[in-house]
């Protein structure tokens, strides 16, 4: 197949780029590096070394002798997004590229309204770039396990058959989303579910948990095919702050009461994902929603796991939760769609922890500490900076 994927530059977009191409497909990658200039704005980078994105696509080309095609630039200007989807006439396209942290849609006006109109816009421009191209191009679009937020009922595969008044339908599931940015998914749904409706696209909106995790079948064939790894607490997930605070003798930072339950999927599991979805696409006209997600777990709960995999002493601290969130509440998902598809998943084991440890002590040198600990609140609309306590 040929597969365009967008923010192809970022953590998981690149390693899923190159397992894509490494399991026969003709991949294009495009990104407008919004993400390595957020790094510059909070005066953070990636804890492990990445290479500049011409430098990755050359050295994949000399570890597997496959060329991906650079695009380069932004989808929130459409002349340039229909040019790259009628440039390389893809039969999928895996959208990755939207500004992805909570925090930094919170941070003040200014970054919530970046935050909604990069991804808004950008996948509305997509949506008409397939349209007007090839409306029998397949977008597998990735959402966010945090669109339901917490409900107190059971999390369905994106639809629910509602009984009200003695009549029944299936309607969208509903949403409770907890940021600005996971209410830019939300929105991003309702308009990729438009166009299928009223247009007759075909889309696969993936509503992924967290991520953890850092190395792929490809990414480690090469230091230079690296993926970045973001510890700071805005782009820093949690799970993987954890591990790093671990190493770096720091107390892991639970937020508020850590009940918090939140469904997670490991990277290689991600990467794996795409694939099934890109290689099994959704009929025409058909909004498919896979919740994707291998477990759910507790906050406190991941603390103490890394902490008791640490070989040193760890102390977990409870911190007073920066964000408005539930921290006890019921949380049953069902994610059996990707399974069927053939997905067997890599479950969160010691042996994975234990393995990301000598990664973190590799690069400890890189790390500001002073951006481990939040300074984003979600209380309140009144303008404040990313490294304020
Ligand atoms: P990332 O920030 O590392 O990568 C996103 C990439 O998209 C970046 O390289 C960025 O430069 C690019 N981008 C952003 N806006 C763009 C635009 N307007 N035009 C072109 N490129 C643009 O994020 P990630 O962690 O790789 O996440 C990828 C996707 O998966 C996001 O949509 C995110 O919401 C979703 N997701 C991530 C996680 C996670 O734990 N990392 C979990 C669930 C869902
Ligand atoms: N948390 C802590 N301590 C920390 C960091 C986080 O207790 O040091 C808590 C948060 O309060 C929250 C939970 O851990 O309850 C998850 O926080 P997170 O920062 O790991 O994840 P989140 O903000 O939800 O966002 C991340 C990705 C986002 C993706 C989302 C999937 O950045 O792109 O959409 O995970 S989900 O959570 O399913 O919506």
């Amino acid at each position: 197949m040929r597969i365009l994927v967008l923010g192809a530059d970022g953590y998981l977009g690149w390693p899923t780029a190159l397992h894509l191409s490494a399991a026969g497909h003709e991949v294009g990658v495009l990104d407008n590096f919004a993400r390595r200039g957020y790094d510059r704005e909070l005066g953070v980078e990636s804890l492990v070394p990445i290479e500049s994105f011409d430098a990755r696509i050359r050295a994949w080309q000399e570890v597997s002798g496959r060329t991906l095609t650079p695009y380069v630039g932004d989808l929130t200007d459409a002349e340039f997004t229909t040019g790259a989807v009628r440039g390389f006439r893809p039969d999928a396209i895996v959208h990755f590229a939207e500004q992805r942290a909570a925090p930094y849609s919170m941070i003040d006006q200014e970054h919530a309204v970046y935050t909604q109109s990069n991804n808004v816009v950008g996948t509305l421009n997509l949506l008409y770039a397939i349209a007007e191209t090839d409306p029998g191009i397949h977008l597998v679009k990735l959402g966010t396990m945090g669109e339901y937020g917490t409900p107190n009922i059971d999390i369905e595969e994106g639809w629910l058959e509602v009984t009200h008044n003695g009549r029944t339908d299936r309607m969208l599931y509903p949403k409770k989303p907890g940021s600005f940015y996971h209410l830019s998914k939300v929105h991003d749904s309702h308009n990729i579910e438009f166009a299928c409706r009223v247009w007759g696209l075909r889309a696969t909106d993936l509503n992924q948990g967290i991520v953890y995790g850092h190395r792929t079948e490809q990414t480690a064939a090469d230091p230079r095919l690296a993926t970045r790894f973001d510890y700071d607490a805005v782009f820093g997930t949690v799970l993987n702050r954890f591990v790093i605070q671990a190493v770096l003798g720091r107390p892991l930072t639970v937020y508020g009461g850590g009940g918090q339950t939140r469904g997670m999927i490991e990277i290689r599991d991600t990467v794996e994902c795409i694939r099934l979805a890109c290689e099994n696409p959704a009929a025409a006209g058909e909004f498919r929603v896979f919740n994707q997600m291998t477990e759910s777990f507790r906050i406190d709960h991941l603390a103490k796991t890394v902490a008791e995999a640490y070989p040193g002493d760890v102390r977990v601290d409870h911190l007073d939760n920066p964000r408005v969130e539930q921290e006890e509440h019921y949380y049953h998902v069902v994610h059996s769609g990707l399974p069927q598809l053939g997905l067997a998943p890599h479950l969160l084991s010691n042996t994975l922890i234990e393995s990301l440890f000598p990664l973190v002590a590799a690069h400890r040198g890189r790390v500001d500490a002073d951006a481990l600990l939040p300074g984003v609140r979600w209380r309140g609309a009144l303008p404040q900076t990313a490294d304020a306590a």
